[in-house]
């Protein structure tokens, strides 16, 4: 084939965020901004990708097809051997991670913005994830930054648009797209984690029910393979099974808010044994019980509590476990128990990778309905809502059908009287103005700079008040300013982060935590237990004032 070399000029504002570049939709569709970041990646990327296998796949997304088109061309040109491509240019990003990771691929691009709404009006979003399956590092990210700002000129491949929704293999000249299954990969790695045997006859069992919703995002795709044609659950059992391009005009967000169907049902008479959602692109989860959440923080700790007795994949143990800064300490408290390493890094899914690939890290997680482990390199949802799954079926294989079944809530209960709780809740403001949200965070510093330990802040005590910064322990690379925390003397916490995904505007999100070993508190209503705190942290940081804000839009 023949290249087509095309002047551009650069495009402000295309630096990556916590996960990938997003921005509207329209934006991306705007001349050149695609094709701009991409060579910018592949001119970061330099000789190291000639001759090399990507992939390439996407959460369902408008513009996600589009797209396709144009990435292949520039992938072409700038040497790429080969392309998988998703059909119908699906993948959802766990997938993605362990197509990476089971091909031995260079890297992959995964077009997705998330959980954000998508459709001409909303939002659209590409990440690039590297050769162990995780999302690209800083130092990856920097440099296609620095590209974007000096671009001059776009190199296409002179080549046809691909068939997208036909399985098979397309040469053009030296350069190869092979449209793939995007189900396959991922569920002979999910089959050798997890004991498919035991999940099929729990499922299997007259006396389980479990609902999954889709949300007509990415995971649509595979439910239907992997929880009903390979676990057996009924068809019935999934909701919003079908990708859609604008996901049916929702809010691909499983959580309490977005996922409003499905924690209807679960707080209602029909309320399923395990009722459990996942987001646009696949990565994050939500599990619930009989009018009962799990939250996310406590999701992971569970799950590393009971992961080597419940999943062969932890058979021998675990490595350690880790947790994003604004995490509850549910998990510390489960590492302590055990006698395993607990890492505690920035928010965004690309600071556990190292931790990973060093053999550090089994099980981590974030509170934003992230949990994930080392299979792969990113979160991944359906992961966790079979990790689950395996503790129910295990914990409940000894029970008679219709006999009494341990559920969601007794693993709960019974791992708060073991580990004691740590009440967590985030509240949301989503769309302040980034003058104000900037000028909330300076106050803010102020109050830090002037809270030495030992200073009382209304009931609490303070112990450290800092920005958080990492250190990572593998590679010794440095990464400030990703948080402003109060800690208090009773292990309390309020934290203040500004959001790294938004596409416009500025979003607020304070996290407050408060631990109690006392038993009789542990069923308790979250935002009553922590009410007195949540108060302090709107007083501490006078967001009222700052962003006009009475109420946060998202509580979890
Ligand atoms: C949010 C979450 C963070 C998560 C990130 C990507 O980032 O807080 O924990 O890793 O989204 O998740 P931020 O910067 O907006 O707080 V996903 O599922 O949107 O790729
Ligand atoms: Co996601």
């Amino acid at each position: 084939f023949t290249v087509n070399t095309l002047p551009t000029e650069p495009i402000e504002g295309q630096k990556t965020g916590t996960s990938g570049l997003r921005k509207k939709t329209k934006v991306f569709m705007g001349e050149n901004y695609l094709a701009n970041w991409i060579q910018a990646l592949f001119n970061s990327l330099g000789d190291e990708v000639k001759g090399k296998t990507i992939g390439l796949g996407g959460d369902g997304r408008y513009f996600n097809k589009e797209a396709v088109q144009t990435i292949l061309k520039i992938a072409a040109a700038a040497g790429v051997k080969k392309v998988f491509v998703g059909r119908d240019a699906i993948f959802a990003t766990p997938a993605m991670s362990a197509l990476i990771r089971r091909r031995g691929l260079y890297g992959a691009l995964i077009m997705s913005a998330s959980h954000n709404p998508g459709g001409p009006e909303e939002d659209w979003g590409i990440k690039f994830n590297y050769s162990s399956g995780e999302p690209a590092p800083e130092r990856i990210t920097d440099a296609i930054y620095g590209f974007t700002k000096n671009i001059s000129e776009l190199k296409f491949a002179d080549i046809p648009e691909t068939n997208l929704s036909q399985l098979g293999t397309h040469s053009y000249g030296g350069f190869e797209v092979e449209v793939i299954d995007p189900v396959e990969d991922y569920l002979a790695l999910l089959q050798e984690v997890f004991d498919f045997d035991m999940l099929r006859e729990f499922i299997k069992r007259p006396d389980f029910s479990l609902e999954f919703d889709a949300m007509h995002a990415v995971t649509g795709a595979y439910a239907g393979p992997i929880l009903v044609n390979a676990l057996g659950a009924p068809a019935s059992s999934i909701r919003n099974g079908t990708p859609l391009e604008d996901f049916g005009g929702g809010h691909p967000d499983p959580n309490l808010t977005y996922a409003h169907d499905l924690v209807e049902l679960q707080w209602s008479e029909q309320a399923a044994d395990l009722g459990a959602a996942s987001d646009g692109d696949g990565d994050r989860n939500m599990i619930l019980g009989k009018k009962f959440f799990i939250t996310p923080s406590d999701s992971v700790a569970m799950i590393a509590a009971n992961a080597q007795e419940c999943i062969p994949y932890f058979k021998s143990g675990l490595k350690g476990v880790a947790r994003s800064m604004p995490t509850s300490g549910a998990t510390d408290r489960v590492a302590e128990q055990l006698g395993l390493k607990c890492f505690e890094v920035p928010t965004g899914w690309k600071f556990f990778g190292n931790l990973m690939d060093a053999g550090l890290c089994s099980i981590c997680g974030e509170e934003s309905f992230g949990t994930g482990a080392d299979h792969i390199r990113e979160k991944d949802g359906l992961w966790a809502v079979l990790a689950w799954l395996s503790i129910l079926a295990y914990r409940n294989k000894d029970v008679p059908v219709g006999g009494k079944k341990v559920t969601v809530e007794d693993i709960a209960m019974e791992h708060w009287a073991k580990f004691g709780r740590n009440f967590f809740s985030r509240y949301d403001y989503e769309g302040v103005e980034s003058d104000a949200a900037n000028e909330m965070v300076e106050h803010l510093r102020d109050v830090l700079a002037n809270s030495p330990p030992g200073t009382k802040l209304g009931d609490y005590e303070v112990q450290t008040a800092d920005e958080f910064s990492y250190t990572d322990p593998v590679d010794g690379s440095v990464v400030s300013k990703q948080g402003l925390r109060f800690i208090f003397t009773d292990g309390s916490r309020i934290i203040f982060r500004l959001s790294g995904t938004g596409s416009s505007g500025a979003t607020v999100r304070l996290y407050i935590e408060q631990y109690s070993s006392d038993v009789s508190t542990h069923n308790m209503d979250a935002q009553e237990a922590l009410a007195p705190i949540i108060k302090l942290a709107l007083d501490v940081s006078q967001l009222t004032k700052f962003t006009g804000r009475e109420n946060p839009t998202v509580i979890t």
